[in-house]
């Protein structure tokens, strides 16, 4: 069969990666998928930084690859902490492991993006909240898929047909009325966690494996794949203990929490 794929927008494959929080074994392992593919384009949707893991080594592999990537609400804290997150001590451990040269990158980086001819739009959490889940409800009571009603008026003022989303670590496609596509690849570092904001909830993937997704055009149409890649998650759970985060230590492990 002779292959025709068809590439209207000049760009005929995108990998999307997200929430690596520092685990630059997990990065490792899905940047070698995503050249043994022979994809080239590559872009990372935030919270890359922080965590008890490997902050340096994550800065450096996303500069060296010059991976487009946006500023998440972790990325943010590094540069204008609140005086809860001040206490903590992995906020402390990847604000000393970082140069004045890392935290400009991190500062050079935007809050959202519209990529290629207004293709895709890139946001963290929502257009206008990087702490925001667009997908998902957190409720209370626990965390849910989101109303297309409560998508649709969150993306009023966007446009493009793709938009790629973030934050809840949550691998997931939304089709809209519109005809766009809402697609979070889930998390590459962390792929469970809780949290008190803005309901004390959990998030778990399922499993301990780096998580992300892989678009490509054929005959105009997204081919839409959520991979799951494994990795040596044992070490980078081994380096969280050592930077006194059992919690870390064990959600990196499970994919549970
Ligand atoms: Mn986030």
């Amino acid at each position: 069969m002779i292959e025709r794929r068809i590439n209207i927008s000049g760009l005929s494959a995108l990998a999307v990666i997200s929430d690596i929080h520092g685990n630059s074994w997990a990065l490792d392992a899905v940047l070698e998928d995503i050249e043994r593919r022979g994809i080239t384009n590559i872009v990372n949707l935030g919270d890359s930084i922080y965590g008890p893991l490997d902050p340096v080594g994550t800065i450096k592999r996303l500069s060296s690859k010059k991976i487009k990537s946006i500023k998440g609400n972790q990325d943010r804290v590094l540069l204008t902490p609140t005086t809860e997150v001040l206490k903590s001590k992995t906020y402390v451990y990847v604000k000393e492991s970082l140069t004045s040269n890392d935290l400009s990158w991190i500062e050079n980086m935007p809050a959202t993006l519209s990529f290629f001819m207004e293709e895709f739009f890139l946001c963290h959490g929502t257009p206008t909240s990087d702490e925001t889940c667009l997908l998902e409800d957190v409720t209370s009571h626990g965390v849910f898929l989101r109303s297309s009603e409560y998508i649709l008026r969150d993306l009023k003022d966007i446009n493009e047909p793709v938009i790629l989303c973030a934050h809840s670590h949550i691998p997931r496609t939304v089709y809209l009325s519109t005809g766009q596509i809402v697609i979070n690849p889930g998390s590459i570092g962390l792929p469970a966690y809780s949290d008190d904001f803005p309901f004390p909830h959990q998030m778990e993937s399922g499993c301990p494996h780096a998580n992300y997704t892989i678009l490509s055009k054929q005959y105009d149409k997204w081919i839409i794949e959520h991979i799951i890649i494994p990795y040596d998650w044992k070490t980078a759970s081994k380096r969280a203990l050592e930077n006194g985060r059992e919690d870390w230590a064990k959600w990196i492990l499970y994919g549970r929490v």
